[in-house]
């Protein structure tokens, strides 16, 4: 079965969907706002994070819907990539390697297209599926742009050949051909078998099963980030697949057990502390008594899964301008269970920009955060830390 027609049929489909990776994966890296000093996870890109931006609080469902696509959609190419190396696998005992200097500088390429694909596609499961890796950031990141080189290069020298295959066959005409009608492809390519056994499969049959098992991924994963009833089919989903278990009737990531913190941390003693101008400590009675706003947010996890519930809390402008910080810029968020993280300014100032102390008319449970938990519309979820203890504002310079 294998020839120039099919090997560019899977093509067509990875040219489209590999540039959406792409574009959504920087997107992915620009909404950790790297250029807030200590939120970079690559801090030496040089003029690979030239295009970085200040992250936008509007939409509040932009990082959702970006790293969703990109995470799902990732997953749904997976099967697209492994009949497009499998319909290519005689070229790898191809002997002499090369017969050009211009075919040597094409298998190069190759080296990085098929290379980079397996390390971006490998390392980006791994992530998802919580896999401890050595610098994923990194990885994932520095791969992807040598992926891409790659495959620029790939995409100039084989464009003409893909376009004049896929106009050799017509696409419709080969849905209606069965097994018995099935034949090697006649045009000259080294893709193609010099003695062809009798086919055991049709090329609709292998575009069917190849689909199948895309659409079959999508299916048992995409209720992840979509939610309602789609999400209890998201076995292939590596959290939040059950809405109705777990404490304020949501499933969590990040328990408070995992990080070994019980309700004595968060006791009555707790004090959430504001430093501006001044510094200022509220215990969580306080903070109820102050003006609460309600806004439906979502949480949306790097990888890939996210969930909209009903948040009550205080804004953290209002926050900032009891500390004195009228017009707030970068400022740190600390908590429990975690390091820190900078907001710009801008999200501190979004009108839904909450500290949640309360989910779907209940107390946040432990494992959501109890006694106070960051939320900040399009923000990563990594971004929305639980149990916060400090928030340093900065006036905007
Ligand atoms: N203190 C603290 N906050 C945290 C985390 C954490 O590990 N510790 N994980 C973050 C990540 S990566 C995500 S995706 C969200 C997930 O929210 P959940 O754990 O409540 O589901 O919380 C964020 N807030
Ligand atoms: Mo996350």
């Amino acid at each position: 079965m294998r020839g120039p027609w099919l090997t560019s049929v899977f093509g067509l489909i990875l040219l489209i969907g590999i540039p959406i990776e792409f574009v959504t994966g920087l997107l992915s890296y620009a909404a950790y706002d790297p250029k807030l000093a200590g939120n970079d996870p690559n801090a030496a890109h040089g003029l690979f994070g030239l295009y970085l931006f200040n992250w936008i609080t509007k939409p509040s469902w932009l990082y959702r819907v970006t790293e969703g696509t990109h995470v799902i959609l990732g997953l749904v190419l997976v099967p697209v990539v492994l009949a497009k190396l499998w319909s290519v696998m005689p070229k790898l005992f191809q002997w002499p390697p090369w017969h050009s200097i211009a075919q040597l500088l094409e298998r190069i390429s190759l080296a990085l297209v098929v290379g980079g694909i397996v390390f971006e596609m490998s390392t980006g499961i791994l992530d998802i599926d919580y896999y401890g890796q050595i610098n994923f950031y990194s990885g994932h990141f520095y791969g992807a742009w040598a992926f891409m080189a790659g495959f620029a290069l790939h995409v100039g020298v084989k464009f003409g050949d893909m376009v004049r295959a896929l106009r050799s066959r017509s696409f419709r005409k080969e849905l209606r051909t069965g097994l018995a009608d099935t034949k090697p492809e006649p045009v000259e390519s080294s893709l193609i078998p010099q003695m062809p056994a009798d086919p055991t499969i049709s090329r609709r049959g292998i575009l069917a099963l190849i689909g199948g098992t895309s659409l079959a991924v999508l299916l048992l994963t995409a209720g992840e980030a979509i939610g309602g009833a789609m999400r209890e089919l998201a076995v292939f989903g590596t959290h939040y697949r059950s809405p109705d278990t777990g404490p304020n009737h949501f499933p969590v990531n990040h328990t408070a057990a995992s990080y070994g913190i019980t309700s004595t941390d968060v006791g009555p003693d707790w004090r959430l502390s504001l430093l501006g101008s001044h510094r200022l400590s509220l215990s969580r009675r306080q903070l109820l008594a102050m003006p609460q706003t309600t806004a439906d947010l979502p949480i949306a996890c790097t990888e890939g899964w996210s969930t909209q519930q009903r948040w009550t809390g205080v804004p953290l402008a209002d926050l900032a301008r009891l500390v004195g910080r009228d017009n707030p810029g970068p400022s740190q968020l600390k908590a429990l269970g975690y390091g820190y993280v900078i907001l710009a300014g801008s999200q501190i100032t979004a009108a839904d920009s909450l500290l949640a102390l309360r989910v779907n008319g209940a107390d946040l449970s432990l494992d959501h955060g109890y006694p106070a938990r960051v939320i900040v519309p399009s923000a990563p979820g990594t971004h929305q830390l639980k149990w916060m203890t400090e928030i340093v504002f900065t006036e905007e310079a």
